[in-house]
């Protein structure tokens, strides 16, 4: 355990000296009234970076990012419950990709609660929802230890959701000093029974899917999962969303899940077994009428070799050894250089230009909707890269994503592909990218419309609407200025209505340092 000296300090103090003692040393923080002390704490403690963010759901989407790209929870920083409640859709996204974060919530002092004021709400229970571990501080406990255990909560492979409410009478009021916190948790091994259940599927007659998700998309374990492919003829497949995957030229060659039901179905047909490496067996991501729910055979035997809390790049070299796969050679990408597109601005001319320009070791941080589907298909030649996915569905991650990964790495460039209608509803993302000056390329898709929204209308057999079912899908009137709003929030920005003018404007963002957006005019 680590040990931290002790002097007189009130209990905000001695959190934040526990957290940066932890490990925890970036905060993303939306603060009020209930959280000044803590606020105040910041410049009593060194070694603690306070991100403001100027919504909530920016905070816990930056969280996110940043643990994806460092495996350490930061810390939020929410005002009470209706702060908590703005996180929530966010926190949801980092749940999913099974992220880790100490996930801080201001509250009322305890004697100030029974008279009921204006922002009292039940924030256990609003906590609860999406998180893993949630506890409220006292004025009799210890709220350096209260902070302690959260890291250690938050920590628990792969990541999980630690919520710590902190009332404002125990961050104002004399405490004990910080405390010790634990080393981070090893993800436990799997068990012989796993590699070998697994090893026998492969050796097997069937036809086999190992489907990789979470630690799986690591370089160095997607090594192993291809050297098995390669030396068994099972198929490997990522999920559909990832939280971080490694990718691109010199790494192993790897699909996803696709979105749509009919294209999943048809990957998967004939599949007779699934290992699941860090992942789950893949659903639709909604029901349809007269569609399947699970996208593979109902009647595939599913086989866990290791859940996503244990050591999946361990088992997947144990399991390389055991099907003689440790000296197989993997199907690599080789690096692709597409002709630069002459022609109209569309997802593919936009796909060809990512391939050339993405800037070797780029974080993309990918909200890209229907324009991008095939971004991902259309990027494995590019220089190598992490790719940073919508890992719950709910839109508004991307921008904040950014923050959080450029925060974690400043020496890499990020590049957030965004859809026009999914950034509408984390704006405010672009003022931090600005004021801390991030390192993000930021690419608006500007179509003007939830395009996926009309398919969907379609697909859920609603048919494709009348004037007023269509206009609720229209973002056309008023256009949206995307360069004129950056330029709002201190982001110099360009628009390009060509696939030339994107190649060319995109070139130059990537290799110059700092913030810059370019909106894609999508819309003709
Ligand atoms: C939090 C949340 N609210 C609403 C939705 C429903 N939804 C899914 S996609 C979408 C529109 C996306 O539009 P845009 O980002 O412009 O992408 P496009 O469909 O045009 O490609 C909406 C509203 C959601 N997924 N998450």
């Amino acid at each position: 355990m680590k040990e931290v000296a002790t002097k007189k300090m009130n209990g905000a103090e001695s959190l934040v000296r526990t957290l940066v003692a932890g490990g925890v040393e970036v905060s993303f923080a939306n603060p009020g009234t209930s959280e000044m002390h803590f606020v105040a704490a910041l410049d009593k403690v060194d070694g603690m970076r306070c991100v403001l963010c100027l919504h909530e759901t920016v905070t816990t989407g930056a969280a996110d990012g940043y643990y994806r790209m460092t495996g350490k929870p930061a810390s939020t920083l929410l005002h009470l419950g209706p702060g908590l409640a703005n996180a929530l859709a966010n926190l949801h996204n980092l749940k999913r990709a099974r992220s880790g974060v100490v996930n801080i919530v201001g509250e009322h002092a305890t004697y100030h609660l029974r008279h009921d004021a204006l922002l009292t709400s039940d924030i256990q229970a609003i906590a609860h929802t999406m998180s893993h571990w949630v506890r409220t501080s006292s004025p009799e406990t210890s709220v350096a230890k209260d902070g302690a255990d959260a890291i250690s909560a938050a920590s628990e492979p792969p990541g999980h959701v630690a919520t710590l409410i902190l009332p404002a009478n125990v961050a104002w009021s004399e405490a004990e000093g910080p405390a010790g916190t634990n080393p981070a948790p090893m993800p436990a091994q799997v068990s012989d029974a796993s590699i070998e259940s697994a090893a026998r599927v492969l050796k097997g007659e069937g036809r086999v899917l190992i489907m990789l998700g979470t630690r799986a998309l690591r370089e160095d374990a997607l090594l192993q999962a291809g050297k098995i492919a390669a030396k068994t003829g099972a198929r490997i497949s990522a999920e559909g969303t990832n939280g971080r995957l490694q990718r691109g030229a010199g790494r192993v060659a790897i699909e996803r899940m696709p979105y749509p039901v009919a294209t999943a179905l048809e990957t998967t047909r004939g599949v007779t077994h699934i290992i699941l490496v860090g992942a789950r067996a893949p659903v639709a991501f909604f029901a349809y009428p007269g569609k399947p729910s699970l996208l593979y055979p109902p009647e595939a035997e599913i086989i866990t070799l290791a859940a996503p809390c244990e050591d999946v790049l361990d088992a997947l070299e144990q399991l390389a050894e055991r099907v003689g796969a440790s000296k197989s050679t993997p199907i690599l990408n080789s690096r692709h250089r597409p002709d630069l597109p002459s022609d109209a601005l569309n997802p593919s001319s936009i796909g060809a230009v990512l391939c050339n320009h993405l800037p070797e070791h780029a974080i993309v941080a990918d909200e890209s909707v229907t324009t991008g589907r095939n971004f991902f298909k259309d990027t494995h030649g590019a220089a190598p890269h992490d790719w940073l996915s919508l890992t719950g569905g709910a839109i508004g991650e991307g921008l904040p994503l950014a923050i959080g990964a450029a925060v974690a790495c400043p020496d890499r460039k990020v590049v957030a592909l965004e859809a026009d209608g999914s950034g509408m509803y984390s704006l405010q993302a672009i003022w931090t990218i600005a004021r801390e000056r991030l390192d993000v390329t930021i690419c608006i898709w500007a179509n003007r419309s939830y395009a996926i929204l009309k398919g969907e209308l379609a697909g859920l057999g609603a048919g494709i609407g009348g004037r007023r079912a269509q206009s609720m899908l229209s973002l056309a009137d008023p256009p949206l200025d995307w360069v004129k709003l950056a330029a709002g929030m201190g982001v110099e920005g360009a628009r390009v209505t060509s696939a030339e003018e994107f190649a060319d404007v995109f070139g130059v963002a990537v290799r110059r340092k700092g913030p810059f957006l370019i909106e894609l005019d999508l819309s003709s």
